[in-house]
């Protein structure tokens, strides 16, 4: 388990930092990216403070469930019928650069692969 550090997503959990918020409920919480990559960027992380993907236990897979049903949800919600990316960046390597969990949804144009 990585060490649990307080980063700008404690912040916006505890709206410390402003932030356009698209659902939240008990467990998790759902915002648009402030750096957006595509026409749809938004964020679903859990209120939990997981570091990474690679930090989640067992008693998180339920959380880890919830929290892709979010992005579903979302998706629909957005009319994103003709499809939508979903990344998590886990570590340095891949370009993680706030160590809380978080699943970027991306959607509104074309995308490509393999990603950069
Ligand atoms: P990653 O590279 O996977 O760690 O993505 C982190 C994302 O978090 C990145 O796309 C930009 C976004 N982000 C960073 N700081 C803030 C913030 O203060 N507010 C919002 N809404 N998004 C942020």
């Amino acid at each position: 388990m990585s060490e649990i550090k307080e980063t700008v997503f404690s912040k916006i959990i505890r709206r410390e930092i402003p932030v356009d918020i698209i659902y939240e409920d008990d467990l998790a919480l759902a915002f648009k990216d402030i750096q957006p990559q595509a026409p749809v960027h938004i964020l679903v992380i859990p209120k939990k403070p997981i570091p990474k993907l690679a930090d989640v236990e067992p008693q998180d897979y339920t959380l880890v469930g919830h929290l892709l049903l979010i992005v579903r949800h979302i998706a629909k919600q957005a009319g994103l019928a003709s499809g939508y990316r979903v990344v998590i960046n886990n570590g340095s390597d891949a370009g993680q650069t706030v160590n809380h969990l978080h699943i970027h949804l991306l959607g509104g144009r074309q995308m490509k692969w393999p990603p950069g």
